[in-house]
């Protein structure tokens, strides 16, 4: 079994000291850190959510395997975020209202310190009011969203909403992504940018804020 299958499965399995442990092995065998995050992590991940999808297992398994997740994403985050980068921008970023899923969140942050830009993660579960006034005091230029539940994703037309309501619309751009959220739903909800990755998000965030400062 090669040591990326290895780590899938013992990501599925919870095992969180064995996924630190091959994250760091497969690191040391010069294995690509993003290919360690795709094909060993995120694989295991989505075998999990599949699994969960059709009744093979149930949350305590899940939530086993996103605490596995974590661990190994604690060991690879050095290795994905390059440091020392100047600030290119400031983010606000969190998982919607009613919504606690933040694996995918945590990713496109480390995502986008990697690009160099200045996160402020405002965490889960978080109302639409929030987003707005940590994205006014912390001056920010883009207010990121991230919804894992087709439930929650419609919070993120509040958001605009409420940009629009506090009148602080042309202050900021709004990004949207998760699992459930496209394009075309971006601008149904008035959204600006959308981005369907950790990675992407990053290159959408830099790209904006480069065109802005130009
Ligand atoms: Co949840 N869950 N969950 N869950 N869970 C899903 C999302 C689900 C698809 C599982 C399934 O049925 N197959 C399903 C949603 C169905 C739907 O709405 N259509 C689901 C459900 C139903 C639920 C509950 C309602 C279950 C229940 O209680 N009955 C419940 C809801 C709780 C709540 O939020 N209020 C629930 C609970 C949980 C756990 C707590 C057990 C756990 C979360 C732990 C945690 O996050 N700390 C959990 C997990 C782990 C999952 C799955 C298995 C994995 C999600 C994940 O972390 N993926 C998931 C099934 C699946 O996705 N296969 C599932 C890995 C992560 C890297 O991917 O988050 O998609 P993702 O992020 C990607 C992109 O989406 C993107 O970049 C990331 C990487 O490139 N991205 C952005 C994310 N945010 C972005 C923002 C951007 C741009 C890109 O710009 C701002």
């Amino acid at each position: 079994m090669s040591l990326l299958s290895e780590l899938s499965e013992n990501l599925q399995r919870g095992k969180a000291n064995e996924v630190k442990d091959l994250v760091q092995k497969a690191l040391d065998e010069g294995l690509e850190p993003r290919a360690v995050l795709e094909e060993g992590l995120m694989d295991g991940m989505g075998i999990i959510g599949e699994k969960f999808k059709n009744n093979q297992c149930y949350v305590p398994e899940v939530l086993i395997a996103a605490r596995a997740m974590n661990a190994g994403i604690t060991v690879l985050k050095p290795h994905l975020v390059t440091s020392g980068v100047k600030s290119q921008g400031t983010v606000v970023l969190g998982t919607v209202k009613g919504d606690l899923h933040d694996i995918g969140k945590n990713l496109v942050r480390m995502m986008m310190e990697g690009k160099g830009l200045e996160v402020i993660d405002i965490g889960v579960d978080v109302p639409a009011e929030k987003f707005v006034s940590a994205a006014i005091e912390h001056n920010a230029d883009i207010i990121a969203c991230s919804a894992l539940l087709t439930t929650t994703m419609t919070e993120m037309r509040n958001i605009v909403d409420k940009i629009v309501e506090d009148g602080v619309r042309e202050r900021f751009r709004i990004m949207v992504g998760g699992a459930p959220v496209t394009d075309s739903f971006c601008k149904t909800v008035g959204a600006d940018l959308y981005a369907p990755d950790a990675s992407s998000a990053a290159d959408v965030a830099v790209e904006y804020c480069k065109s802005k400062a130009s």
